[in-house]
């Protein structure tokens, strides 16, 4: 048996949500949303993405990793938004701190293929996931690429712990449903066409 994580939906209520897309602004200021490539091949993700955080996330054609600058800027990453922790302990998620914040950015076609996330050193730690913006399409399927997959729709505001099995489950974005959050409309420079952000939150090395 799986233990299937229902987001918590709406755990973010419309302001928190706004002023935590204000910080996101911020820090794409300093940290600008860059779109990586594939290991070897090189081929380019729909998804652009950027970090917060004393590591971020990275992919090049060297592989993935994580490392304390933006690889196009050289500059450390900015600090995690005191919301984030916030919201982080008060899950109860872990006593140590989130090392990392990926910030995910898809605009209106960007996807992300089912993949698992294990380039942390330890997995008993949880990971918190937060969306905001447009409606997506989640897939969550077990621990082998071939296991069954259950589909939910993530909408703004809503939260998820994976912790325990899930944590290693097989996971993707199939879609996202452009136009059905007018939460990027503040910004209509920055993201034309709105879109949707996915903040996740990690602990990479052992405490
Ligand atoms: C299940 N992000 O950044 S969030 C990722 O919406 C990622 O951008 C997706 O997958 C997104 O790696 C999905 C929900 C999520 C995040 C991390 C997980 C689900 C997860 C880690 C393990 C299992
Ligand atoms: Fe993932």
């Amino acid at each position: 048996m799986r233990e299937s994580p229902s987001p918590l939906r709406r755990r973010l209520d419309r302001p928190a949500q706004l002023s935590l897309l204000a910080d996101i602004v911020v820090i794409l200021a300093q940290a600008p949303l860059y779109r990586p490539v594939m290991p070897r091949w090189g081929t380019p993700f729909s998804v652009q993405m950027s970090n917060c955080g004393p590591l971020g996330w990275v992919s090049d054609k060297s592989g993935y990793r994580y490392q304390p600058v933006h690889p196009v800027t050289g500059r450390p990453w900015p600090a995690i938004p005191p919301m984030l922790l916030d919201l982080w302990f008060e899950l109860g998620a872990y006593r140590h701190p989130p090392q990392a914040c990926l910030i995910n950015y898809y605009a209106q076609d960007a996807r992300m293929g089912l993949h698992q996330d294990r380039d942390e050193e330890d997995f008993s730690a949880p990971v918190v996931s937060v969306s905001l913006g447009d409606d997506a399409r989640f897939r969550l399927g077990g621990s082998r690429r071939s296991d069954p997959a259950t589909g939910l729709t993530l909408q703004s505001g809503d939260v998820m712990l994976l912790e325990g099995v899930t944590r290693l489950a097989f996971h993707g974005i199939d879609r996202t449903f452009p136009g059905t959050s007018d939460l990027l409309a503040p910004y209509p420079e920055l993201f034309p066409g709105g879109g949707r952000f996915n903040l996740t939150l990690r602990r990479v090395t052992r405490p």
